[in-house]
């Protein structure tokens, strides 16, 4: 099984970091190929750094059809792209904050979200509330750290997450942590032990849920709003998009 995982900013250490906790993850037979945008924000941390990154990501689906993926993953916590991403494919394409969210609720009856800038929890907000988890989650918290500082200052990151993480356990009524961001796919172990509660991580869930998806022979429907899209003229620079027809 060939899983594609698109990590939608720019960044090509962060990249490595999600591609290896994937890899870490993985069943056997899961080859991973992690992958990034050629172009885009180095991190998304705004609703216009995820409006930007979301064509990246249908760029990346597009190549992983060329290259037969059997399913994918959008590693970014806002889930940019994804129903877009879903009508360009058959194969799974499953975003890290609902495989997130969903693994979430199967071991708690409620959780906290905890993401990095405090100007991101609406992103998150708006997605419990699309995806029906909103009754699920108590807070999204911030730990007010720059996505680009997990890569760069990762100690002191690490401690603003616990720090973060602590407070939700004491202050929040809540069974589990979700961690909000693709950045933090390595940090699972640690801050589980620091902070004494179930801690979930997208990447890593997406992982199993992907695995999951194939191995039950289940691929995005197309029939519906998932659809192909219907096959069309694009302008200018994304004249690539024009006349789109499903991969083989
Ligand atoms: C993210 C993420 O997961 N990757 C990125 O660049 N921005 N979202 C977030 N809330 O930090």
């Amino acid at each position: 099984m060939q899983l594609r995982l698109i990590n939608p900013n720019t960044t090509a250490g962060m990249t490595a970091t999600i591609g290896e906790a994937a890899t870490r993850i993985a069943a056997p037979g899961t080859h991973i190929i992690a992958t990034q945008p050629a172009a885009g924000p180095v991190s998304i941390e705004s609703h216009f750094d995820e409006a930007v990154a979301a064509v990246g990501v249908q760029e990346e689906i597009l190549a992983g059809e060329r290259d037969g993926a059997d399913a994918y993953i959008i590693a970014c916590f806002g889930d940019p792209g994804l129903l877009a991403a879903r009508e360009l494919t058959r194969a799974p394409v499953i975003g890290i904050a609902e495989a997130a969210f969903h693994m979430a609720s199967l071991i708690s009856t409620r959780f906290s979200v905890v993401t990095t800038l405090g100007r991101t929890a609406i992103i998150a907000e708006h997605l419990l509330a699309q995806y029906g988890f909103a009754h699920h989650c108590r807070r999204v918290r911030a730990a007010e750290i720059p996505v680009l500082d997990l890569e760069e200052d990762g100690e002191a990151a690490v401690a603003r997450i616990i720090d973060e993480g602590r407070r939700a356990k004491a202050e929040d009524g809540i069974g589990a942590i979700v961690l909000g961001c693709g950045g933090m796919a390595d940090l699972t172990a640690e801050i589980t032990e620091a902070v004494g509660l179930p801690v979930v991580e997208g990447v890593t869930a997406a992982v199993k849920l992907a695995e999951a998806l194939v191995g039950l022979r289940l691929g995005t429907s197309k029939h519906g709003d998932l659809a192909f899209p219907r096959p069309k003229a694009f302008t200018g620079r994304f004249e690539h998009f024009s006349g789109l027809t499903p991969a083989a």
